[in-house]
């Protein structure tokens, strides 16, 4: 864990003066001193220099940076399916006092991903693999210590190394020191965990009940000094209100250059206030280095303690403090949009508010550990926790390879042991989705073989670290080939990622596979670690299909999924994939570079599915309207002079029925089933006031919605409520609402004599096991891919029997068929299927005239690009617009239509 977050210092006077300041000497020096070095940055990407150089190459780019710091937050967004993987360099200086030479001074990083070297006034001074834990460099005797300026010079590296995990994975690498730097001073005689990063003070609740609990303090402490030293060693543990409830003290000797590890029993604290969601109460432990002559302190570490004790019982699920607790939660990315990986802690701390606020008690901490800020405010909050280390879908099986994973589980498990949130380890995720052979059958059973010995391996350090946890590999949905390979046998818990009814196509396979795989492995405690589907913020139906990306049928895959969990206590718990929208560089999709699945997105606005597990986890009354996010819409009438057109509103409350009033009109009561409530709502054109109550003792709780409607006559030639504008997304049955100017896009229809609509052709369909219709390439020239990412295909005519008058019109063009992308790593179906090349060329009249000649998209302009073909015109014969279709070759196609009456 990150003890030297908990330091009781005063970090903010210490940083004031950070680019070069020195410790003084006119306060007493205190133990240890740690000190931020996370401003003032100069840094540069290196594409010059040779490997083997210790320096940055001249002729860099440099520019001043502050830590949290990547290089790859904008790239990851632009059209290229590719981010920068590569070196970058940092430099900063910084001066020490004669008086810090006698100290040890070691740098702290929390997280650089993910090779680092660290050169110290030019020399080289350390180096670490791996981007997901944070390392010490011992720098102290490169440094100068005459008040003259040190200069630290950091290379990082985040290429594909096939040596190191994540080989592959559907996240972003992100480049760069992208956690905390800290310059670290102590006294020759000091706590310390030089291989592994973590403090030196690892604490233990060997037993603990109701009425009582024992703590056990284990301390290395390191003699740097030159002489023997007698030290006394006094541990204090405090309550919440700093009461001390028990404390210890033990001698100790360690020789001139030795170190020791001592641990410290303390037998009892009687009723001890135990630590769980509900009340997730927390003691301090504070460990303490004095010498036993002269009483002066050395060194001081404070560490969180719970008590609590926990068990998984493979057909009753999980038990904490002797209660069954079903565990639900989510994973989570350490990711934001426009930051990458670069995020300050109050964004870390945020999203495990938004999890407590959700009434969640569980957080997968995926796919590696996260920052020592996101598991101080689950020990705070009450969400317990399992961290794993990032060997994600394939391994290398090189020797090297081996021992950075072992090093990895170490160096999480000394970081991160004081938490008492955490409860299970975990050390490989959905390993055999990428298996290397696939054909060549022996080779391929040799590669599980050594997959399951190095699982066998880390397993084993896992229990030997810390017996008092339980270890965990997380699955994908192929029961028989972990079962029968043996990886299903090595850990204490089976975790299975599970997406029937998103990649895979039967959203009942889900029930089916919880009971087979319990049915079969009936010893084996199990969670659901991964579920989830899509959810485009910007998207919605009212005829939600798998693959959509809607909002609304990631509600209703959520609504079975969890429905699901529930019914089975022998599933001790779930954690929905994911907490937050992330970036994986290389997914297209209706938000290309995005995984939608999130509960909030990229910028933790909470989504429809984050209500829907409001309403279904908190305790405390519930209301809210499942609109937030989609607050501009469109509809038509549906009769011709209707003022309204009819929408669905969805409320979710945990509360047994609830009113709903629209524009100061009552609708009516609904009960609610299974936390909803659902109204065809009459919206008028403009502005619309939702306001739903519901009572609960007494008292009243309410949500309101203020919804922009743009209502669209049944018939368009009607001077009440005339016709202005309309965007149509052809081929599509979704809803569009551009984020930037509130453009909403509604679905296509045939055409009806008044209104308007298409005249022949089908929907375009992809071919590949997912989509009912469009498709998910990313659109490049474009933000709005969804409007490009639907087609009729084969359309003769559209008309709209607009009034006569003076329009601007938009065709929307992408060419959607031909490969563009290889197979992706996340692509559980596996199912991309054929992606036919198109040959079409086409003439397009709008009211007879000839207005685009020989059109062929994919020729002029390229695959999956954003074209669109703006014209005006003016209707004067009351015959409307009429864009007729000729096709010349192939087959004509339309995505999207903008019409707008100008005047
Ligand atoms: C998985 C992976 C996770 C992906 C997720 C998805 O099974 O473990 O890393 O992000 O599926 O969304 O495809």
């Amino acid at each position: 864990m990150d003890r030297y977050a908990l330091l009781k210092i005063n970090l903010a006077l210490l940083l004031a003066a950070c680019t070069s300041f020195s410790f003084s000497q006119k306060v007493p020096v205190p133990g240890r001193t740690v000190v931020s070095l996370n401003d003032q940055w100069d840094f540069s990407i290196d594409t010059l220099s040779k490997s083997g150089d210790n320096d940055a190459p001249k002729g860099l780019n440099w520019q001043k940076v502050n830590l949290p710091h990547t290089w790859n937050a904008a790239d990851v967004m632009d059209d290229d399916h590719d981010y920068y993987r590569g070196k970058g360099w940092y430099k900063k200086t910084f001066k020490l006092n004669e008086a810090d030479q006698s100290r040890r001074v070691f740098l702290y990083f929390k997280g650089a991903n993910q090779q680092t070297e660290v050169y110290v006034n030019g020399q080289y001074a350390g180096k670490h693999s791996g981007g997901y834990t944070g390392f010490s460099i011992r720098a102290g005797n490169l440094l100068k210590y005459n008040g003259v300026a040190n200069e630290i010079a950091v290379k990082v590296n985040n290429s594909l190394n096939e040596d190191i995990p994540p080989l592959t994975a559907d996240f972003t690498f992100y480049g760069g020191i992208y956690r905390d730097v800290y310059l670290v001073s102590t006294n020759n005689i000091h706590f310390d965990d030089p291989d592994y990063g973590g403090g030196g003070v690892c604490v233990t609740t060997p037993t603990v009940s109701t009425q009582k609990a024992a703590v056990d303090i284990r301390s290395n402490i390191v003699n740097s000094g030159p002489t023997t030293a007698s030290l006394q060693i006094v541990t204090l543990i405090q309550d919440q209100a700093g009461r001390q409830v028990s404390t210890q003290t033990s001698a100790l000797k360690i020789n001139a250059g030795q170190s020791s590890v001592i641990t410290q029993h303390i037998l009892s604290v009687s009723n001890p206030h135990l630590w769980s969601p509900d009340e997730p109460y927390l003691y301090t432990v504070s460990t303490r280095i004095y010498d036993a002559r002269s009483h002066q302190l050395l060194d001081e570490l404070s560490n969180p303690l719970g008590f609590r004790w926990f068990s998984f019982d493979a057909g009753k699920g999980f038990f904490l403090n002797g209660k069954a607790v079903k565990l639900i939660g989510a994973s989570r990315h350490q990711d934001f949009e426009g930051l990458g990986n670069a995020l300050p802690k109050q964004i870390q701390v945020h999203d495990i508010e938004m999890l407590k606020q959700m009434g969640a008690n569980f957080l997968r901490v995926a796919h590696y550990p996260q920052d020592a800020a996101l598991l101080e405010a689950c020990d705070r909050l009450g969400i317990i926790a399992s961290v794993e280390i990032p060997v994600v879908n394939t391994i290398t099986e090189s020797e090297t390879f081996y021992h950075n994973c072992r090093n990895m589980v170490r160096e999480m498990i000394h970081q991160n042991f004081n938490h008492p949130s955490i409860l299970i380890w975990a050390y490989m995720n959905e390993i055999m989705l990428r298996p290397k052979f696939e054909k060549d059958k022996l080779r391929l059973e040799q590669y599980y073989k050594h997959v399951v010995e190095l699982a066998q391996s880390l397993d084993d350090i896992c229990r030997r670290e810390d017996p008092s946890r339980y270890t965990m590999i997380s699955n994908h949905g192929n029961f028989d080939l972990y079962n029968r390979t043996g990886l299903t046998a090595v850990p204490m818990l089976v975790g299975w990622n599970l997406y029937d009814g998103w990649y895979g196509k039967d959203i009942n396979g889900f029930a089916r596979f919880m009971d087979h795989a319990h049915q079969l492995m009936p010893e084996k405690p199990m969670l659901i670690t991964e579920y989830g589907a899509d959810a485009d913020p910007r998207l919605h139906t009212d005829t939600p299909v798998r693959f959509d990306k809607t909002v609304e049928y990631a509600e209703h895959y959520h609504h079975i999924y969890l429905k699901e969990i529930l019914k089975r206590p022998f599933v001790a718990g779930a954690a929905i994939w994911n907490l937050a929208d992330f970036n994986s560089n290389l997914r297209e999709e209706s938000m290309p570079h995005i995984n939608n699945k999130g509960l909030l997105t990229w910028n933790r606005q909470a989504k429809n599915v984050y209500y829907f597990y409001q309403a279904n986890l908190l305790k405390s009354p519930f209301i809210k309207i499942a609109s937030a996010l989609w607050a501009y819409r469109t509809g038509t009438a549906v009769n011709d002079g209707d003022t309204t057109a009819l929408q669905t509103i969805r409320v979710y409350t945990n509360l047994d029925s609830a009113q709903l009033c629209i524009n100061g009109k009552l609708l009516g009561w609904q009960k609610a089933i299974d936390k909803q409530c659902q109204w065809q709502v009459p919206f008028i054109n403009g502005e619309n006031m939702i306001v739903v109550t519901a009572y609960d003792r007494g008292k009243t709780y309410n949500d309101d919605v203020r919804i922009n409607f743009k209502l669209q006559p049944a018939n368009l030639k009607r001077v009440t409520n005339p016709f202005t504008g309309i965007n149509i997304l052809l081929g599509s049955k979704r809803y569009f609402v551009d984020d930037f100017n509130h453009e909403v896009w509604q679905p296509d229809q045939p055409y009806q004599k008044g209104s308007w609509g298409f005249i022949g052709g089908v929907p375009y369909a992809v071919n590949n096991g997912r989509q009912s219709y469009g498709s998910d390439k990313a659109i490049s020239g474009t933000a709005n891919d969804p409007v490009f990412q639907t087609q009729q295909l084969g359309i003769t005519q559209y008309r709209l029997d607009v009034p006569n008058g003076n329009y601007e019109i938009t065709m929307d063009f992408a060419e959607l068929m031909g490969s563009k992308t290889k197979d992706l790593a996340y692509n559980l179906s596996r199912s991309a299927g054929s992606q036919q090349s198109a040959d079409r060329v086409f003439d397009v009249y709008i009211n007879d005239k000839l207005t685009l000649e020989d059109f062929n998209i994919a020729e002029q302009y390229g695959k999956a690009r954003a074209v669109s073909k703006k014209m005006q015109l003016v209707v004067t014969d009351d015959n409307g617009i009429r864009i007729l279709f000729r096709a010349k070759k192939g087959e004509p196609v339309l995505n999207a239509l903008q019409v707008k009456k100008i005047y």
